[in-house]
């Protein structure tokens, strides 16, 4: 037998959610992007079918993009957020709630999809308290939510690998059954017809804990990390009036729904759900420059603009906030979604993709298709005793063949940048059909 050596100088770098020891056995090194690809240090070509991961949506390499931050770079590196502004960053606000649904016109910006999640949390916690319902401590998430790898994201979060690893974490949170349901939605086309009822889980655990101790609901439209798990007819709907009924704030965490994935700027609009607040990121500035951003209700702003007005309204924020060059990159990301009408493009290409993904049923192994706008999964089998082995073969198989898909657990995810021709929809598909086949 041979033993796999590797270049001693990856040794540093401690990768995220990584195979480490085997990345750097057989490294996968991107080196250059431009529009729908990437290109390998080898020289490859490679479609990318994830937008990146998630967060390309305009696809790479934008030109008026690329100019903001070289200027912005150039004009002014970095300002203070405290007690301190700049120009672009209450104009990036100012735009984004052009985008948002109706009364969600307060931005507070972080550095990531995480960051936004810790936010939104400590926001719930702190406009109870500021109306004198200080008692509404407790936060609910969703079983196979993913809502970053903070404490507060992966307390409410139900990903079990993302959690066991990391102690007691944050106290009082209290998790809703998830709604996966091969056994009735099992190859749905767009969102399936079985599960509304599931929201009512909210209402066990109002019986269980009491209202008056519940502050915010936290959940994904279409849960994206967990195998893109796209919410039942009236899921959403209930869920919302469950929350009005008992006085509990509706977080939808719009990571990877926000900036145009499933056919509107936010999923709540395309489901015609309207949440207390939005958690963003990744498609803010098409993924280009770090940045995360809550969008609130106005009437929860206007609760902590109480009290005297030299004092701070709340305590929180980091060094990063509204950092000039992802305000620039975001406005430049705005200006470029909107000269290609790309926020509503995936709405035009839901049924190419449903129909391409639903051709590859009849495929060995595969257990169930979902997709909405431009998000698909394919579930395959898991192996026995080897979860996520298959959809992993099938990952690297595509990347052999010059395509970039994702993996989580046994579900192929595809997520590509909006710009993405349906002749290409056509090419990822078939490539990831090839894959299957050839996956034993
Ligand atoms: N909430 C949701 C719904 C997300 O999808 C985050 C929060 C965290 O964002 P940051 O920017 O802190 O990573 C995400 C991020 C995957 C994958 O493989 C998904 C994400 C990140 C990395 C990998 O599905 N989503
Ligand atoms: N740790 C230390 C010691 C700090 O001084 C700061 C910020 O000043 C932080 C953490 C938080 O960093 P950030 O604001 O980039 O999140």
């Amino acid at each position: 037998m041979t033993t796999a050596h590797h270049d001693p100088r990856l040794d540093a770098y401690w990768m995220p959610f990584t195979a480490n020891r085997q990345f750097k056995q057989a490294p996968r090194m991107m080196t250059r992007a431009e529009g729908m690809h990437y290109w390998t240090d080898d020289g490859r070509q490679i479609l990318d079918g994830v937008a990146g991961l998630w967060c390309v949506n305009a696809g790479h390499g934008r030109p008026k993009i690329v100019q903001a931050i070289q200027q912005q770079a150039a004009e002014m590196d970095f300002a203070p957020p405290f007690q301190m502004g700049h120009p672009k960053a209450f104009a990036l606000a100012d735009a984004l709630t052009r985008l948002t649904p109706p009364g969600l016109n307060r931005v507070f910006f972080t550095n990531s999809g995480s960051e936004a999640v810790e936010t939104a949390l400590k926001m719930a916690l702190a406009y109870h308290r500021a109306r004198g319902e200080g008692t509404r401590t407790r936060l609910i998430g969703r079983e196979r939510g993913y809502h970053g790898v903070n404490f507060g994201g992966i307390s409410v979060g139900g990903i079990v690998t993302n959690r066991k690893q990391f102690g007691a974490m944050v106290s009082g949170v209290d998790h809703l059954r998830h709604t996966h349901d091969p056994a009735r939605n099992a190859f749905s086309i767009g969102q399936p017809e079985h599960g509304a009822e599931l929201a009512d889980d909210l209402e066990r655990l109002v019986a269980l804990h009491d209202a008056s101790t519940i502050a915010a609901v936290i959940v994904e439209p279409i849960a994206g990390s967990t195998g893109v798990l796209v919410p039942p007819k009236g899921y959403l709907q209930r869920l919302r009036e469950i929350c009005d009924k008992h006085g509990i704030l509706l977080i939808f965490d719009e990571v990877i729904t926000g900036f145009g994935r499933t056919g509107q700027p936010f999923a709540a609009q395309t489901f015609g759900v309207t949440p207390d607040m939005i958690t963003a990121a990744k498609g803010i500035t098409n993924g280009c420059v770090p940045m995360g951003a809550v969008f609130v209700q106005q009437a929860i702003h206007d609760t902590f603009m109480q009290g005297p007005e030299h004092a701070i309204e709340f305590f929180h924020g980091y060094t990063y906030s509204g950092h000039p060059l992802a305000c620039a990159a975001g406005l430049a990301t705005l200006e470029t979604y909107a000269d290609g009408g790309l926020l509503t493009r995936a709405s035009a290409l839901h049924d190419t993709l449903g129909q391409a993904l639903h051709g590859l049923r009849e495929l060995p192994h595969v257990v169930d298709i979902r997709h909405f706008g431009l998000v698909g999964g394919i579930e395959l089998a898991s192996r026995p005793g080897a979860v996520g082995q298959r959809a992993f073969d099938v990952f690297l198989d595509c990347f052999a063949q010059g395509v970039m898909v994702r993996t989580t657990g046994d579900t192929v995810a595809l997520s590509p940048p909006l710009i993405i021709s349906a002749d290409q929809i056509g090419q990822i598909v078939e490539t990831v059909a090839t894959a299957i086949r050839r996956v034993a």
